[in-house]
């Protein structure tokens, strides 16, 4: 069997990504009830926002699903409280380093996956004891590293003995086919799960990601010190002017404040931030999280017979 699946108690190995005002209870056990490993994402939000998504979670599967914590977020000593009272089988976590909060997991039992976004990160949370570890490439979505995936899976797959799960540009079988070729036994699959009927985000953010070209996800923020991938729309235009004009990185920050709660509630598409990966535009259509994950398995199936799904 898949050491991924065998860890979390998963049908196969496919990690849904921790989108902030994206993923809620709806969407991750949405993919956990189709075998995949389905995520709450914690983003910015506060304790109680999220023991409410849990308990609705639990409502709607009786799958293993996770919680997301985003490092940034000035709740997460909260959150860790939180996921460790309400039992979270498994958590992956995102923008930052989880040291500190490991041994508390491990000892409440609670498996933790970090994204890294490089060998020594990914070396580190071996030491302490990670139970596997997301390489995300810079192809991803929202707060984005250097290494493409390409690069970064092969490297961390050499360098650590815990299984190794890709992320960033995986939205189909063959990105899957090629994430095992290069050393990983999961995908974490993001903004192919935005175009799926259980996604709650305004419908607006689906068409921004299916009218997508190959160029359109680009990268603000690089100044800042907090690279962002969105979809190019006026919002995006702007923080880019703004930044080549030297102006303030407090100031520019401020512009995308309330920015993803304008995308994916109002679908307001001049002024929302659209986070998506640059594998956005080989999506086509919205469909059930269940025909994504297995159109997605049965390509790579195709792809690899060997493949071990
Ligand atoms: O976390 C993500 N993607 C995200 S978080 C997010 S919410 C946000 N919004 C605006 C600004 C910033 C965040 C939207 N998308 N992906 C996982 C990820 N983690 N990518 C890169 C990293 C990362 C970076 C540095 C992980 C660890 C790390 O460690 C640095 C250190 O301290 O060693």
């Amino acid at each position: 069997m898949n050491n991924i699946c065998e860890l979390l108690n998963i049908k196969y190995p496919i990690i849904q990504g921790g989108m902030a005002w994206v993923a809620d209870a709806n969407l991750a056990s949405a993919v956990s009830n189709a075998g995949g490993l389905g995520l709450i994402a914690g983003g910015n939000a506060p304790k109680d926002i999220i023991r409410e998504e849990i308990h609705k979670c639990r409502n709607l599967t009786d799958k293993t699903f996770g919680v997301n914590v985003m490092l940034l977020s000035p709740f997460v000593d909260e959150i860790i409280d939180l996921i460790i009272e309400e039992k979270i089988a498994v958590i992956t976590t995102g923008a930052g380093n989880p040291a500190k909060y490991i041994d508390r997991l491990k000892e409440a039992n609670v498996k933790i996956i970090p994204v890294v976004p490089s060998i020594a990160l990914a070396q580190r949370m071996e030491k302490l004891k990670a139970d596997a570890v997301i390489v995300e490439g810079t192809e991803a979505g929202g707060h984005i590293g250097e290494l493409t995936t390409m690069v970064l899976t092969p490297q961390v797959a050499d360098s650590v003995s815990i299984p190794v799960i890709a992320a960033g540009g995986i939205a189909d079988g063959r990105g899957i086919a090629a994430a095992f070729a290069l050393g990983a036994q999961g995908v974490q699959v993001g903004t192919r799960f935005i175009c799926s009927e259980e996604c709650n985000v305004h419908e607006n953010y689906k068409t921004m990601v299916l009218k997508s070209k190959d160029r359109d996800a680009i990268v603000t923020g690089r100044i800042t010190g907090h690279p962002v991938r969105t979809l190019k729309n006026k919002l995006a235009k702007d923080i880019l002017s703004m930044e080549k004009q030297g102006i303030d990185p407090e100031e520019i920050d401020k512009k995308g404040i309330g920015s993803l709660r304008l995308a994916t509630k109002d679908g307001d598409i001049h002024n929302g931030s659209f986070m998506a990966g640059q594998i956005a535009s080989i999506i086509k259509d919205v469909k059930p999280c269940k025909d994504i994950i297995e159109d997605m398995v049965n390509q790579a199936k195709n792809i690899m017979p060997s493949i071990k799904l």
